[in-house]
């Protein structure tokens, strides 16, 4: 019998040698290990044999059947890696093959101007503080000076949500509410989205950006304002910017006047860009009306204050050659990708 078990030995590692594949090693481990297998037959017979010879023959059967057991593993695993050096040799990598672009995310051109006006504001000693986009009608027009029968007051401008509930139409809120808590002096912007029930074309939304400024203080001036936003105007466009100011009318300041920049493409000879103009209105500011102080608390006497108003579109606009507000708003790709 121990001749038997050498002999079966013999034979299923050569055959194991000789499986090419996985399914032929699980065949043999049946017809060798199965319980009708080969082994199993030799140990049918073990009743022939003696006391003695009985767990001689019974270990070496069961180190047989270990052994097998082992040199399957050993099968396996070789037949796995020789498919895997066979599936990589097969296998053709061009490494000069371009590879999947990964789409990277970068600031909405709104943001990103408003983070350089906002930037060089903070430098020039302003905070920037921002406030409620759904607002009193005190705070958006009564405060303000903006008396009951004035036309931007007119429903077709101004979104209501009740009769003394509405959109912001502008951020001069924000501003007043500041006025009401901090005893001047004060010096602040306050950039945010503001409504206005306007048609959408290519120059106006519903939705747009405002930056405003406020400045109260003793002594301030007419000079200071203007000396501010040229300084403004000069680090946003370049040093080489001109800029003028034009008389004007806002029920929120007094005296108002409008500021414009001269036309960077004509120098001021007019020409399309400027429509001809030679000029470009850029914003429009004046002297914080003494009505105003005085709805919040401050006294007119005692302080002065300069107030400018901004739209973020038309900068944004200006700045990369824009020519119709919508694409602002759309989120296409092709038109995002660009900045
Ligand atoms: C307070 C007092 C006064 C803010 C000002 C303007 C002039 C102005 C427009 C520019 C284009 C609005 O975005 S726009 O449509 N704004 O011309 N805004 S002065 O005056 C204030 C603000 C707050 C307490």
């Amino acid at each position: 019998m121990k001749e038997q078990l050498e002999q079966l030995r013999a034979k299923a590692f050569s055959a194991l040698e000789e499986a090419s594949d996985l399914k032929a090693l699980d065949e043999l481990r049946v017809q060798f290990l199965g319980k009708k297998g080969e082994v199993s037959a030799i140990l049918k017979q073990m009743g022939k044999l003696s006391a003695e010879e009985r767990p001689v023959i019974g270990a070496l059967a069961n180190e047989l059947r270990t052994d097998i057991e082992n040199h399957i593993k050993q099968r396996v695993e070789q037949l796995k890696e020789e498919a895997l050096q066979a599936s990589l040799e097969a296998e053709t990598i061009d490494v000069t093959m371009p590879g999947k672009p990964v789409m990277r995310g970068h600031s909405h051109p709104l943001t990103k101007v408003l983070n350089e006006v906002t930037e060089i504001f903070l430098g020039l000693g302003f905070d920037s503080v921002s406030g409620p986009e759904v607002e009193y009608d005190y705070y958006n027009f009564e405060a303000l000076n903006i008396p009951k029968d004035h036309p931007a007051r007119d429903t077709q401008d101004t979104f209501y949500i009740t009769d003394n509930v509405l959109l912001r139409t502008q951020t001069s809120p924000v501003q007043i509410r500041t006025m009401e808590k901090v005893k001047p002096p004060i010096r602040i912007i306050s950039p945010g989205r503001v409504y206005r029930s306007d048609a959408v074309d290519a120059t106006h939304s519903p939705l747009f950006h405002q930056i405003e400024g406020l400045v109260v203080d003793k002594d301030v001036s007419m000079a200071e304002l203007k000396g501010t936003l040229e300084l403004f105007i000069k680090r946003l466009y370049g040093e080489d910017s001109v800029v003028r100011f034009r008389p004007h009318h806002f029920p929120f300041t007094e005296p108002s006047a409008e500021m414009d920049i001269q036309c960077f493409a004509c120098k001021g000879e007019g020409c399309r860009l400027c429509k001809g103009e030679g000029w470009i209105e850029i914003l429009g500011c004046g002297m914080v009306h003494p009505k105003v102080l005085e709805n919040c608390g401050i006294d007119p006497e005692e302080y002065t204050g300069l107030a400018f108003g901004l739209g973020l579109e038309r900068i944004v606009m200006r700045r990369y050659n824009i020519d119709d507000m919508r694409h602002l708003y759309e989120n296409d790709q092709r038109f995002l990708s660009q900045f």
